[in-house]
């Protein structure tokens, strides 16, 4: 990646509401039909460009189970993407769809995910991220402590996803889709919002 201008196409790409719906309509028993709304955050909020992500099942959107902030940092040859959590995310709910409802939230209220860093590149044709090789992003499910093991493709009309989570001691799956990768379609832009 030589162009400092990728990390605005990143971003730019990345800013919208995907859905899944086909693929939860063609294979229910293993999708599920989720929404993955990543909304710009405004200038200033952090360095760089931040996005304020909203992960929920389509039934009820105002009730993610997952709520992040992805700040993404232009290096040389790549883009870093730290991963942050928020505090008392219950008071943002639904601000992935209503933007004026983001102008409450602060850096303050992150808390950034340890060993959770996402390295991207620029594939030629998309671009790829993947979590920071060492098995170092811990995601207790059910007690148990897993590592993520994942991997995504951005195009501009399009994002595959693929989260799984690990048995650190034997590598086996714990959580995750058996099924392939999520494949998730735009139903709503926010390209225009990103500014930098
Ligand atoms: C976990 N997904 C994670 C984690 C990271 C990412 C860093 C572990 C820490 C955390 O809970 O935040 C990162 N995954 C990403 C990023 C993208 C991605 C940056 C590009 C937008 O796909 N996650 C998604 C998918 C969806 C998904 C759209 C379906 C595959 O963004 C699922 N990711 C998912 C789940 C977890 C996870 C269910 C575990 C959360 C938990 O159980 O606590």
């Amino acid at each position: 990646m030589t162009h400092s201008t990728d990390v605005k196409k990143l971003t730019q790409w990345m800013a919208a509401d995907f859905s899944n719906q086909p693929q939860a309509i063609e294979n229910p028993p293993f999708f599920a039909h989720i929404q993955v709304c990543m909304r710009p955050l405004p200038k200033g909020f952090q360095s760089g460009i931040s996005l304020y992500l909203e992960q929920a099942y389509f039934y009820e959107l105002n009730r993610p189970y997952r709520v992040r902030v992805l700040h993404f940092i232009q290096r040389e040859n790549d883009v870093l993407l730290e991963n942050y959590r928020v505090k008392d995310e219950e008071n943002f709910y639904g601000a992935a769809r209503d933007r004026p409802k983001l102008t409450s939230l602060t850096a303050d209220d992150l808390e950034k995910m340890p060993g959770c860093d996402i390295l991207v590149e620029w594939t030629g044709t998309s671009f790829r991220g993947k979590v920071e090789p060492g098995k170092k992003c811990i995601v207790n499910r059910k007690g148990m402590d897993t590592y993520l093991d994942n991997e995504f493709i951005v195009t501009e009309d399009h994002m595959t996803s693929y989260d799984r989570g690990r048995n650190p001691a034997t590598d086996k799956l714990v959580w995750g889709s058996v099924a392939g990768p999520f494949e998730f379609d735009k139903v709503n832009r926010f390209a225009n919002e990103v500014e930098m």
